[in-house]
């Protein structure tokens, strides 16, 4: 929060920003919650929410006051006069034109900026994490490592894919997981060449390859992980093509560091599979960062010209895909430091046949 003020007080004294999006209410007040408006300036931050949160949000919330929601968009207006507030700064990609509409309602003498200034700021800071978040996100990892290794124990052939799906979802949840990152992927055989398809009635059958994409939240904070196993015995193919991906994610993890663009820490996989031929086949970018949200600023990819920057926390995920046939995916999750990452997950990379 004190971040975020001292960001808008560089841009002027009357600036403010409003708040709406449950995943930036809850970075910046540290509480969950389904409804809200944050109003933030240089001086003051107001957290606005229901009789459903007022209490708990009056103990817990963080770093701001905290008002008992009655007219929003009254209270919101009031606020910003109060605030002498000139600029109003929104979340461009996260507000619903109902809310905007809402806001243009009330706030007749106020420069509301609805491009990207807002969010770029935020993503820039939740991007960097601070040591409490990362140790949230380990957290989350540890969960998610141990489940997998359950999984080498637990799939058998002859079960679904939704049997597996269902039962990486249990391991997590009662292990301690908060919630489920994503909706589990476990997917096996011809299924593996979708990077994200979905758990359905196909039985596993030996010769298949079993990708699992899953990870839970501790803190708020999610963790995110792939790992590919065979099934009785893998062709040459298969073994040609798991090894290629292993030695991409490898070279990620290896060369990734403060400094590189989004755009060269992608290519730190994608040379490695362009090389072997496979280029074609990697259809998605090499990873993204993880907080708060599943997917969050910065991207390995194409699109990102930034530098990465320390305490950044993003995958390394490379994948090759061929349709009609198989895919393999591997995904771990790595802080970003300023002459390497640490990697968070710490789950085996060798080919394993269950
Ligand atoms: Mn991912």
């Amino acid at each position: 929060m004190k971040n975020l003020q001292k960001k808008l007080g560089e841009l002027g004294e009357n600036y403010a920003a409003l708040i709406v999006s449950p995943e930036n209410r809850r970075y910046f007040t540290k509480f969950p919650s389904s409804d809200g408006f944050l109003v933030v300036n240089s001086e003051k931050a107001v957290f606005i929410t229901d009789g459903r949160y007022i209490e708990a949000a009056g103990n817990t919330a963080k770093d701001c006051e905290v008002v008992l929601q009655k007219k929003a968009f009254a209270q919101i207006a009031e606020l910003l006069e109060n605030m002498k507030c000139g600029h109003l700064l929104v979340e461009s990609s996260r507000m619903t034109l109902d809310l905007y509409n809402s806001l243009k309602g009330v706030a007749k003498n106020i420069a509301v900026h609805t491009d990207t200034s807002l969010d770029t700021i935020i993503n820039g800071l939740r991007s960097v994490k601070t040591s409490e978040e990362i140790e949230f996100i380990e957290a989350a990892q540890k969960i998610t490592d141990e489940t997998f290794s359950h999984m080498c124990n637990f799939i058998k052939p002859g079960m679904t894919e939704r049997e597996i799906g269902l039962e990486l979802d249990f391991y997590m949840l009662s292990h301690g997981g908060e919630a489920l990152s994503f909706e589990t992927i476990a997917v096996s055989g011809k299924n593996t060449s979708l990077p994200h398809g979905v758990p359905g009635d196909k039985k596993i059958e030996k010769g298949d390859f079993v990708t699992l994409d899953f990870g839970t939240v501790i803190g708020g904070y999610h963790s995110d992980m792939t790992r590919t196993v065979a099934i009785g015995f893998a062709t040459d193919e298969m073994k040609e093509v798991y090894e290629t991906v292993r030695l991409a994610q490898e070279n990620g993890i290896r060369g990734l560091k403060a400094g590189l663009t989004g755009i060269e820490g992608d290519a730190l996989t994608r040379s490695v599979i362009t090389e072997r031929g496979y280029g074609e086949y990697f259809t998605h970018s090499t990873g993204h960062g993880v907080g708060v949200e599943i997917h969050e600023y910065p991207t390995l990819s194409f699109s990102n010209d930034k530098p990465l920057l320390p305490g950044q926390i993003v995958t390394v995920e490379p994948g090759i895909y061929i349709p009609g046939k198989f895919g393999v995916r591997i995904e771990d999750m790595a802080v970003i430091t300023e002459t390497g990452c640490i990697d968070l997950t710490h789950s085996p990379k060798e080919l394993i046949i269950l």
